[in-house]
């Protein structure tokens, strides 16, 4: 036995030799296993999906010409207190980058750890915040010892799976920091050795592979600098070093959503043009779709005011489907490139002016290979311009790709696939009462509050994103008569209901870009004791800027006019309750005794704070399953325990529209039978008009797809 060991040993070394790729970069691409690379990559966020959906999502990239998968790491999932790490279901990195793996695409693993991302505090958690002394990404001493604590974890985590290319494993790239230079004028001088520093820690941990830094031009070596943006081909100033090629990390496919907000709509033809321009002018070698599938946020994972739903123009939309004609033109884009890729990659570039708005690339290699790209950037006018003597028409806006410089295999503006649209199928209603059970939330009393303070406290700081609500409670003592009182309350985010004793009376909120408002509202004073009672509630938690361990939520103000008289109640004794009553008692969960007492619905709708109960069946067949909840106002959405994410309905966007009405139920969170549906409504809906629909697309000529 022992003889063979020293061959086994000798045959497993020879393997994995053949199997490791070492990844370098020079002036023109990466760099993999000696060979230069022109990578098409698309950005799909693990905990945006289930590990059911990851095989499919990663297949309909691979199909659609995609090499690479980019994906940030989620530091608030992972690491939910100091030293404690989560990476079960939708949180297990390696599962994820074990499935591009077996798919044969490559990965880059954009590991920040601040990555912004409309994700909840851009990704922290939230215990840093009380961290003694602490300044987010700037050159301090506990923010840099907990960035490199999680760095560190993340890259030996993937050493020891052997996930680095230089292991025999997909991942190519990664990235420390993001977009920081956004923010660094903040710092000054600490913000430059920041990012000095940043870029040691990240060369120090030896993954073998290069490291990023996203809009960071001054990006130290040996890291390379990258465009992020919608039109890096115009934009980007190019790599900070003749030996750095130009890479893309984020071509954004569309835009985020904020509630209030209308989908952004960016066409395929639009795309592709400026993908091909970043090739053809500035001699691109990698562009990464930010999101190719962008997915849920589920639970409260969103960062302020951003919806739900997440890139669902994509190419991938939010359930996986194909989002047609984007991803077909994009596929044949893919394919264009690809078949003239050695030449784009060895050839010399050279430009010229083809007319006043049109000019024309090529590259070429030796007297045998050469590929033209033809230029058109008059939106409104085709074109006929001359090149090599031929003629060449051009439509407007667009770039034709000559592999050979004589035939167009591609243009940008012209489609051929054709268009899909999305089909929702109603399967099944909960219109009749007896389908409901409910439960009252509890405005607290005073007299129970724990937490007492003679001042207005700061929101996140008091909730520590265990919950989006804080109550602020007060006693108003008042004898005198009083004539057309109002309440003001001035909140720096991001919603507010007021109630006196068990009434409700009035509410405001903010919006994603002023996020500060004032709530005025008539109040009817008793003589003797008032209970007033204001519920402050944060819709996600800032994710962007400088200084965001010092951002304030909450009110700031409270004021009762009383005929001549004003009172300010700013400073007046408050008592505060973190999270509402069915939170604390979790009564989303699947439970076999429930903590409270549900109670038939009756007829009223439009109640506030009230929780509601169903059960349903899982419609039959694979398609992706949706809940319409249009009829709702404002709240959160549980399925068997699991959140399917906040709902906003009440915040029309500017056509008079939810933002989103549509959310997600993923298959896996469902059983055959018996699904505990749990809704909590804080502004007043209607649940008898709830539904479960099946989602599906049609192609305009009526076959349907998947
Ligand atoms: C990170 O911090 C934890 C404690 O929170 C400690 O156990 C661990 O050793 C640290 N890891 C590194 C790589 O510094
Ligand atoms: C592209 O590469 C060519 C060499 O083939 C070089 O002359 C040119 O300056 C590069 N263009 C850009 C924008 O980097
Ligand atoms: C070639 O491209 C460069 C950079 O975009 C530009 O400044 C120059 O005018 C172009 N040359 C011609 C002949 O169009
Ligand atoms: C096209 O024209 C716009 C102005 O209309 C300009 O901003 C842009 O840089 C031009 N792009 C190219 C590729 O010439
Ligand atoms: C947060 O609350 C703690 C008490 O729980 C207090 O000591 C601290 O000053 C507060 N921090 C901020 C930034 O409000
Ligand atoms: C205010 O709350 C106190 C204690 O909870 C209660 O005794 C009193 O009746 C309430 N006042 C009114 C007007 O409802
Ligand atoms: C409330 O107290 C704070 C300090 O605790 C003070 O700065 C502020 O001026 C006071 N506001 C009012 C309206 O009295
Ligand atoms: C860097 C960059 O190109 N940013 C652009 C991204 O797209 C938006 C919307 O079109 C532009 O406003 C930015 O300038
Ligand atoms: C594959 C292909 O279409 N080749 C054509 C390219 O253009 C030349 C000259 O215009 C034709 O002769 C080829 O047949």
């Amino acid at each position: 036995m022992e003889k063979w060991v020293p061959l086994v040993m000798l045959l497993f070394l020879y393997l994995t030799l053949l199997m490791e790729a070492e990844v370098t970069y020079d002036g023109r691409s990466l760099v993999i296993d000696g060979h230069r690379k022109i990578l098409f990559s698309g950005s799909i966020h693990y905990p945006r999906s289930t590990p059911q959906m990851w095989p499919n999502l990663i297949e309909k990239a691979k199909e659609g010409g995609v090499d690479v998968i980019q994906t940030y790491v989620f530091w608030n999932l992972h690491e939910p207190q100091p030293g404690q790490y989560d990476f079960s279901g939708r949180y297990d990195l390696v599962s994820f980058i074990k499935e591009i793996q077996a798919q044969g695409l490559y990965v880059c693993l954009r590991i920040g750890p601040y990555i912004e991302s409309e994700w909840t505090y851009g990704g922290f958690p939230f215990w840093l915040h009380d961290v003694t002394g602490i300044v987010y990404r700037t050159d301090n001493e506990p923010f840099k010892y907990y960035m490199q604590n999680f760095t560190t974890k993340i890259v030996n985590m993937m050493k020891s799976e052997g996930l680095y290319a230089a292991q025999g494993g997909p991942i190519i790239l990664s990235q420390i920091e993001n977009e920081y230079q956004n923010i660094q004028k903040s710092f000054g001088e600490e913000g430059s050795r920041y990012v000095e520093w940043a870029a040691e820690m990240a060369v120090g941990l030896h993954t073998g592979v290069p490291w990023v830094m996203c809009k960071q031009t001054d990006a130290p070596d040996p890291l390379i600098n990258t465009c992020n943006g919608m039109k890096c081909g115009e934009t980007f100033t190019g790599p900070n070093s003749p030996n750095k090629p130009s890479l893309w990390t984020e071509n954004w496919t569309s835009f985020y959503q904020v509630y209030g907000g209308v989908p952004y709509i960016r066409s395929a033809e639009d795309i592709a043009f400026h993908v091909t321009l970043f090739i053809a002018r500035k001699n691109g070698s990698y562009v990464n779709y930010y999101m190719y599938h962008g997915g849920t946020n589920f639970g409260r994972s969103s960062s302020a005011y951003v919806i739900t739903s997440y890139y669902d123009q994509a190419p991938l939309d939010e359930y996986g489907l194909l989002r047609q004609p984007k991803w077909g033109h994009l596929k044949e884009l893919h394919a264009a490139i690809k078949s003239c890729s050695t030449t784009l990659l060895q050839g010399i570039q050279t430009n010229f002016s083809l007319g006043k708005m049109q000019e024309g690339y090529v590259f070429e290699d030796g007297d045998e290979e050469c590929v033209a790209f033809l230029v058109n950037n008059d939106s409104v006018n085709k074109v006929t311009v001359q090149f090599q003597s031929r003629s060449y028409e051009l439509l407007p806006k667009s770039i034709s790709i000559l592999p050979d410089c004589q035939n167009v295999t591609f243009n940008t503006a012209n489609v051929n696939t054709k268009s899909n649209k999305r089909v929702i199928n109603p399967v099944q209603s909960f219109s009749s009462t007896d389908k409901w059970e409910q439960f009252q939330d509890v405005i607290p009393k005073f007299e129970d509050t724990l937490l007492i303070s003679n001042q207005l406290l700061e929101h996140m700081n008091l909730t520590k994103d265990k919950s989006d609500y804080l109550w602020y409670t007060l006693r108003f003592e008042h004898n005198s008569p009083c004539t057309e009182s109002t309440l003001h309350v001035q909140s720096a985010a991001h919603v507010a209901h007021a109630f006196v004793d068990d009434t409700y009376i009035g509410g405001a909120h903010g919006s994603h870009d002023v996020k500060s408002f004032t709530l005025e509202v008539p109040i009817t004073l008793n003589e003797g004791t008032n209970n007033i009672s204001i519920l402050s509630v944060m819709v996600g938690l800032p994710d962007s800027g400088a200084f965001l361990e010092r951002r304030f939520a909450g009110l700031t103000s409270v004021e009762i006019q009383c005929s001549e008289e004003s009172y300010d109640l700013t400073n007046s004794t408050w008592g505060y309750q973190v999270g509402l009553l069915g939170e604390q008692l979790q009564i989303y969960e699947e439970q076999n005794n429930s903590p409270v007492e549900w109670s038939q619905i009756g007829n009223t709708i439009n109640q506030r704070l009230t929780w509601y109960k169903s059960v349903f069946d899982s419609p039959e067949g694979d398609d992706p399953v949706a809940l319409n909840l249009g009829s709702m106002g404002k709240g959160e959405t549980w399925v068997n325990g699991q959140s399917i994410g906040r709902y906003w309905i009440l915040f029309h966007d500017s056509n008079g529209q939810p933002s989103q009405a549509l959310y997600h139920v993923p298959r896996s969170f469902l059983k055959d039978t018996g699904n505990v549906l749990v809704v909590f409504e804080e502004g007043g809906g209607d649940p008898l008009h709830i539904s479960i629909n099946t989602v599906s697309t049609t192609y305009l000529d009526d076959t349907i797809s998947k």
